[in-house]
């Protein structure tokens, strides 16, 4: 077919290939979630019901699209890494981010129901994404690490300052105040001393955040079947699938790391 006139409008799109042997990480973060816990009354510091529909929203991402190897996600935000070999949607950003974000939102509005039973959603939720392109596997694991201890920082101060708010019955500026300045070792001192809380003994869920990966699951079901010589019988069958799993694990220290070494590539 003849190309119209218009054809050249084509040349503006700038090339954004994402450069190869990296592994791309797209990172989503819901659109002022501030407002949208309050107004949808999230439980404070952890809402157990939002933080399922994340993780079961990013699952929906990693089932649906090709190459996600591992993801991670605490509080309203959740990073997916692409294999550094992938050559999904050519590599292109902007596909990979929208396509990442858009079926992010879609679950997080159809499974809604599921995590908040006849509470209804207000009004449609948004979620930001951005590329980040990593060389090597430490520096991979050193961006998972980072977002780990932003949860780490975040829950410890969330957690102590709504135990003084809930527990203390403290203002929320009197929290504030009393927590200014203070180390983390202080936070956990609070919460021991002051309200029989180890923090260490609080869910891996909220102190760890999530992380999702591909695991190989045996399943085994059985089945009746007639065959000629013994007749009817019973027969067992084991088949191995992949599936997404969720942990609730360190990823700081090198443990993980080494359990699951299939995660990612050598470097080159
Ligand atoms: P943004 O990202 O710049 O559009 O603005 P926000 O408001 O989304 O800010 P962000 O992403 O830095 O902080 C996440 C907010 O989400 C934070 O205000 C607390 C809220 N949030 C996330 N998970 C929970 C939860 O489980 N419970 C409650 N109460 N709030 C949560
Ligand atoms: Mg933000
Ligand atoms: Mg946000
Ligand atoms: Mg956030
Ligand atoms: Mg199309």
């Amino acid at each position: 077919m003849a190309k119209s006139k218009f054809e050249y409008v084509r040349s503006f799109e700038t090339d954004d290939t994402c450069l190869r042997n990296c592994y791309i990480v797209v990172r989503l973060d819901g659109r002022n979630f501030h407002k949208f816990a309050e107004q949808h009354n999230f439980t404070k510091p952890n809402d157990d019901r939002a933080l399922g529909l994340m993780a079961r929203s990013a699952c929906s991402v990693m089932g649906d699209l090709e190459d996600i190897v591992i993801a991670y996600g605490q509080s309203d935000e959740f990073s997916f890494v692409f294999k550094r070999s992938t050559n999904w949607f050519k590599r292109r950003g902007s596909k990979l981010v929208t396509h990442v974000a858009s079926q992010f939102s879609s679950s997080y509005v159809f499974y809604w129901k599921e995590y908040f039973g006849e509470q209804p959603l207000l009004y449609p939720p948004g979620f930001d994404g951005r590329v980040v392109l990593y060389p090597t596997n430490r520096n991979l694991k050193d961006y998972l690490r980072w977002r780990q201890a932003d949860c780490h920082i975040n829950n410890l101060y969330n957690t102590a300052f709504w135990t003084l708010v809930q527990k203390g019955g403290l203002s929320t500026t009197e929290a504030e105040e009393r927590l200014n300045g203070t180390l983390s070792a202080d936070k956990n001192e609070i919460l021991f001393s002051d309200y029989n809380i180890n923090y260490n003994n609080e869910s891996p869920l909220y102190r760890k955040g999530t992380t999702l990966i591909w695991e190989k699951i045996d399943e085994t079901s059985t089945k009746r079947v007639t065959l000629p010589k013994e007749g009817e019988k019973e027969v067992t069958f084991t088949r191995s699938r992949r599936k997404v799993t969720a942990h609730y694990c360190d990823l700081i220290g090198d443990l993980f790391w080494e359990e699951h070494p299939d995660i990612l590539e050598e470097d080159a």
